[in-house]
């Protein structure tokens, strides 16, 4: 049978080779209307943060127009991003994350 060389002595001699995931940051975006408190809601409900972060990055969002959630593989990123927005837009808040790739 025809030999792959190169792929046979790939098998025998590389290290497994292990390479992190690309990681992307979870981002809340400020907007006029939606209320402190639901924005705070939704950094416990969605990002498991407490009472005393959660508050912090919503106030960091409304002071600096944004703020990382979170950093995760894009898969968990983006569900996270799309719970957000479909949870702010059934209770009619323009609330909204979206993703970017870190580095
Ligand atoms: N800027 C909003 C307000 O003044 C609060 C807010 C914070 C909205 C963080 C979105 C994100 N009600």
């Amino acid at each position: 049978e025809g030999g792959d060389l190169d792929g046979n002595l790939a098998v025998l001699e590389s290290k497994p080779k292990l390479k992190r995931p690309p990681m992307y940051k979870v981002m809340l975006l400020n907007d006029d209307y939606t209320p402190m408190d639901f924005v705070v809601e939704i950094l416990e409900k969605f990002f498991g943060m407490n009472r005393e972060k959660a508050t912090h990055v919503m106030l960091t969002v409304h002071i600096h127009g944004k703020a990382v959630c979170g950093i995760y593989t894009r898969d968990i990123a983006e569900t996270k991003a799309a719970q957000v927005n479909q949870y702010s837009r059934e209770h009619q808040h323009p609330l909204l994350c979206d993703i970017e790739a870190v580095e």
